[in-house]
């Protein structure tokens, strides 16, 4: 039975952690495959707001089973913190399953993260601050620390031994700050260990013996398609693999089981951190709708960056991805403007390109071309099918969909559960 993924395909905020919850009654597991508490999933249910960072979105339907798998990241301090907010606000998380192999955020992660970012100066990538790249970067060389580890203290101290040898050397003579001490962190971590040890799993075997039983597994990604560190807008990028083949990595599911690819479509672009973006707006419609949209980081409170629709980029991921249907979000935020420009192609160094260019270099030059589409004066917040919106907004829909190569399936008409329209 079905395995369904759900792809951002953009550079993150599509609006995936409302996506998930939308389907959050029709599915049995939702699972996280990638990232860690970089990612900022809003929900919005009646007058409740959630933000999620590492708990699948599916936390929020009761009858949902939330896991983690062995492709995340996971600082289990930030972890137990959401827990038990959501148990405050009566929200049970005791289904949730997370997997023995999923590595672990340290302190030294944080640490290297944030000074690292601090002495690239101009060249920083603008991250979270979270010490995903240094966790993912360990677990590639080998010496990172799997929750699994938590459980045999001999083994920790061994792997805290070996990957402090070479980062207090760092810390301490390149970028002049204290070093970690390996007693208060193998204190701190055997602790988390004990408080994991009811949520661990195989859970690349549960999922796969839920399919066989014919469940449906939701595969919910993290930041997008232009942050993957294979297909993204590289070294601007997260150290994870959000596009649809690192959902089977990182849950343990084979492309197979996998019968939907669902790409999340913002109306307009958006990005947080820095790097090439050729449709952002540094003027007051930039601002409009950084203003209109709440478009400040879940996760950082920053401010994201804003510009049109960009095709070339859709279709990329469509591509990428292998696409089957967009949930297309926030068309609500252009009502009001007379006309919507969308990019169709790029002209980088001379040449015109309808797809992405081959080198980071043209992609830094690239000036979009534009199409203007007119525009829609109605609040449609408040629209529940697709024939109620107003003709200007049907065309920009249908033409997006056109652009992207992609079906859409529903479009979203504002933050709230109830305001989607489905298509499909
Ligand atoms: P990192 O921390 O190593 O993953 O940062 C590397 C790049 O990935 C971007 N990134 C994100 N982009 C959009 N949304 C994200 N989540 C938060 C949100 C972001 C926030 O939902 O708003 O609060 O600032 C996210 N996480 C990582 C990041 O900006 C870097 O460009
Ligand atoms: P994610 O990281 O992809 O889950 O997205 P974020 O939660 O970081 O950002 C998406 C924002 O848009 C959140 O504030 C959502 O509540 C909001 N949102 C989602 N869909 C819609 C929509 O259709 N219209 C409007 N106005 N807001 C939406
Ligand atoms: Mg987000």
């Amino acid at each position: 039975m079905p395995a369904i993924t759900l792809i951002g395909a953009q550079w993150g905020d599509e609006g995936k952690g409302k996506a998930t919850d939308l389907v959050g009654d029709r599915v049995d597991y939702v699972v996280r495959y990638q990232g860690g508490n970089n990612a900022g999933h809003t929900v919005v249910i009646g007058d409740q707001h959630y933000a999620l960072h590492l708990l699948p979105s599916g936390v929020l339907s009761p009858e949902v089973v939330p896991v983690i798998g062995p492709g995340v990241v996971i600082d289990p301090g930030v972890l137990f913190g959401e827990i038990e907010g959501l148990q405050a606000r009566g929200v049970s998380c005791e289904r949730l399953l997370i997997s023995a192999n999923a590595h672990l955020i340290m302190p030294y992660h944080r640490a290297l993260d944030k000074v690292s970012e601090r002495f690239l100066g101009k060249a920083k990538i603008g991250t979270t601050g979270r010490g995903i790249g240094p966790t993912y970067a360990d677990k590639i060389a080998r010496i990172g620390v799997r929750v699994q580890d938590l459980f045999d203290p001999g083994i920790l101290r061994q792997k805290l031994e070996l990957a402090l040898r070479d980062k207090n050397q760092v810390l301490t003579k390149v970028y002049n700050r204290r070093g970690i001490e390996i007693d208060a962190v193998l204190e701190e971590y055997v602790g988390y260990g004990e408080r994991l040890r009811p949520f661990v799993a195989d859970t690349t075997l549960v999922l796969n013996r839920a399919l066989d039983a014919g469940k449906t597994v939701f595969l919910e990604g993290s930041q997008g398609t232009l942050l993957d560190i294979d297909h993204g807008t590289y070294p601007f990028v997260t150290s994870s693999s959000p596009t649809a083949g690192g959902a089977c990595a990182g849950a343990g599911i084979g492309p197979t089981r996998i019968t939907k690819v669902i790409g999340i479509l913002k109306a307009y672009t958006t990005r947080v951190g820095a790097g090439p973006f050729p449709t952002e707006l540094l003027d007051e419609m930039g601002e409009r709708l950084r203003s209109v949209g709440g478009e400040y980081g879940v996760t950082t409170g920053r401010n994201r960056r804003c510009g049109w629709f960009d095709a070339v980029i859709a279709r990329y991921a469509t591509r990428v991805n292998g696409i089957t249907d967009f949930f297309l979000t926030k068309l609500d935020v252009l009502s009001g403007l007379e006309r919507v420009p969308v990019c169709v192609a790029y002209e980088a160094d001379g040449e015109r390109t309808d797809e992405m260019p081959l080198t980071q270099t043209a992609f830094h030059h690239a000036k979009p071309v534009y199409e203007y589409l007119e525009g829609w004066s109605e609040d449609i917040s408040g629209v529940r099918d697709f024939a109620e919106l107003p003709k200007n907004a049907q065309v920009y829909v249908r033409t997006l969909e056109e652009m992207a190569g992609a079906r859409i399936s529903a479009i979203g008409v504002g933050p709230g559960r109830e305001q989607t329209l489905e298509l499909h």
